[in-house]
């Protein structure tokens, strides 16, 4: 169960974030009455969320999932890959301090986003991609191995991050879609298979019982209502601009 949640405030200059997808750029505002939205949606399963400032140095820097890797033992600060993006992390520390004594860091050469990092009990795999190195990877198993977890690496093609296109629900239920669906590693799941029509929507979170997904994936909604879960949904379409989803706007611990 998650308790709180911490999430960043749109910027203004969020047109500028990185994207690699077409359809056009975000719109401050829209965004802005989005994240309202989202909020309200965690709020609504039953977390407590605190918001921070926008930073108008960082425009992705609403991606706050990518900062940090939350555990109920350790925090982990990232070293994201890209260079518009280094030193969003350093910017949680303080905030994070409030919960946690002795953040853990990841270093030089390691990279690594928290977007690639996908929790299943006390196991945790993690995505090499374009953004977070096999350093990285190597980093977090030693630190997550002091507090008695696990870690593995996945080796992506094409997705930005693991979570891109994988989220775990609860009951050894997983969601997948595009070049997850046939990973060895997670044939041990009982897995929910979204199509390339709502890939977007494999990026959703569980949280206390509730599953967020975005709005406008009626397929993907039947599928997970069907297994159980009450589903709530939000548009993020500002956000999808950006290649982020759900799962990216927010760190839950
Ligand atoms: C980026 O490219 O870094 C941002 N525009 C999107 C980050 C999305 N984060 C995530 O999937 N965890």
């Amino acid at each position: 169960m998650f308790k709180n949640a911490l999430v960043r405030i749109p910027c203004r200059k969020i047109s500028d974030g990185i994207s690699s997808s077409g359809p056009g750029l975000p719109d401050y505002r829209i965004a802005l009455k989005q994240h309202q939205q989202y909020v309200a949606a965690l709020e609504k399963c039953g977390v407590r969320v605190y918001a921070l400032p926008p930073d108008e140095q960082y425009p992705d820097s609403t991606f706050i999932e990518d900062t940090a890797v939350l555990t109920e033992k350790c925090a982990v600060i990232c070293r994201p890959g890209v260079s518009s993006r280094r030193g969003e992390e350093q910017k949680i520390i303080t905030p994070l301090g409030e919960f946690y004594d002795n953040p853990e860091l990841i270093e030089h050469p390691g990279t690594l986003e928290g977007g690639d990092v996908l929790r299943i009990g006390d196991h945790f795999f993690v995505g090499l991609s374009s953004r977070t190195n096999r350093e990285g990877f190597i980093q977090l198993e030693r630190i997550l191995k002091k507090y008695g977890f696990t870690a593995s690496p996945v080796k992506l093609k094409e997705a930005l991050h693991l979570k891109t296109g994988l989220a775990y629900l609860e009951n050894g239920e997983i969601l997948v879609t595009g070049e997850f669906r046939k990973k060895e590693e997670f044939q041990k799941f009982k897995k929910i298979e979204i199509g390339e029509d709502e890939s977007y929507s494999a990026n959703c979170i569980w949280v206390n019982g509730r599953v967020i997904i975005p709005e406008g994936y009626p397929r993907t909604r039947e599928k997970i209502e069907q297994a159980g879960y009450p589903v709530k949904s939000v548009d993020v379409s500002e956000f999808r601009k950006l290649d982020g989803g759900v799962s990216c706007l927010s760190l839950r611990f």
